[in-house]
């Protein structure tokens, strides 16, 4: 009887804190792919119809240039995709890395996660997989792009993101050779917010179910092969409809080594509310990484949710969009970081 009396007002706690969803979030403002995500959940979309619309969004609109084709162009100006979607219900993901010619990165990742008992492809092979799939192979250059990476090429800064290596004396454009002392361009990482941007999203609807996703360009001047964060499970996205789901965005190459999406998800699952997840995920990193560029988003399973952020020059408040029921449109949310 008394388990039964439990029962009822944790049921009738849920509903309650239900009221305000359909939920959808997603990090930057990107308000395009918030809408689009909304608009695919009130027209009987699923919360994977949501993600992968939302996030697609961005990859048509490219948000902020460095989503999508035409952006962030790596060390010989190509740019190149990585993107995931995971189901919170049936825990299946699809993931893609290191994409090229195909736009429609999050589009793949749904396609390797529903057509293949594959998690995740890569590279050349993921490519000729999307085409086999139907998926237009185009040029993702643009000449925006192009002119990012002849400036850069001006610039004289390589060697990039290595560490340890000299470059030939007849050319600042490898190969390299190793060195003791560490080299890289102008002498620090050059990661902030205009050589990095993803777009992570969070949908969840009214049963609960819960969806995330991610899809991004990367980093600007890679070395190519490189992948980040955003396709690696509990990296850069993580849902589990039984506890929560997160998504991340910034420096992957730090952050991947922390895994903070599954962490916050596992933080929400032990009780701890959304704000507090995604902040006890980011000093994870801060431990070790004190000036790291990055940020977080949460949702637990009653629809609450929140955000975090490193502190650092480039970024001291984190900017996200939120659309529930109660506000049945896209609306801007700001943290501060600490
Ligand atoms: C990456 N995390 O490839 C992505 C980029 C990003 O905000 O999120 N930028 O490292």
């Amino acid at each position: 009887m008394l388990l039964s009396l439990h029962l009822f007002f944790l049921m009738l706690y849920l509903r309650l804190g239900h009221t305000s969803l359909p939920l959808v979030i997603n990090t930057w403002p990107f308000k395009s792919a918030t809408a689009a995500a909304w608009h695919a959940l009130q027209s009987g979309g699923s919360v994977l119809d949501a993600v992968e619309k939302g996030c697609a969004r961005c990859e048509m609109d490219q948000c902020d240039g460095t989503v999508g084709f035409g952006g962030s162009p790596d060390e010989t100006g190509e740019t190149t995709l990585d993107a995931m979607i995971m189901n919170g219900n049936s825990m299946e993901v699809g993931a893609v890395a290191d994409l090229r010619r195909i736009k429609n990165a999050i589009g793949v990742a749904r396609a390797v996660m529903e057509r293949t008992e594959h998690t995740m492809l890569v590279g050349e092979s993921a490519s000729v997989f999307a085409e086999n799939m139907g998926f237009a192979a185009e040029d993702l250059t643009t000449n925006e792009s192009l002119n990012v990476f002849s400036q850069w090429l001006k610039g004289n800064c390589q060697p990039n993101y290595r560490k340890n290596v000299s470059p030939d004396p007849s050319t600042s454009c490898g190969p390299y050779g190793p060195k003791a002392a560490q080299t890289q361009c102008n002498g620090e990482r050059q990661v902030n917010i205009h050589s990095h941007d993803t777009i992570g999203m969070i949908a969840m609807d009214t049963d609960g179910h819960m969806a995330a996703g991610t899809s991004t360009n990367g980093l600007s001047h890679k070395v190519p092969g490189r992948v980040g964060d955003s396709p690696i499970i509990g990296a850069g996205a993580y849902a589990d409809s039984s506890a929560g789901a997160a998504a991340a965005t910034g420096d992957g190459d730090i952050m991947m080594r922390f895994l903070p999406s599954y962490l916050a998800v596992e933080l929400m699952r032990n009780g701890a509310d959304p704000s507090a997840a995604c902040k006890s995920a980011i000093s994870r990193i801060k431990r070790h990484y004190s000036d790291f560029f990055g940020a977080i988003i949460c949702a637990n399973t009653t629809g609450h949710y929140g955000a975090a952020c490193n502190k650092v020059p480039s970024l001291t408040e984190f900017h996200y969009m939120v659309a529930d029921s109660e506000s049945d449109t896209a609306v801007l949310k700001s943290v501060p970081c600490f």
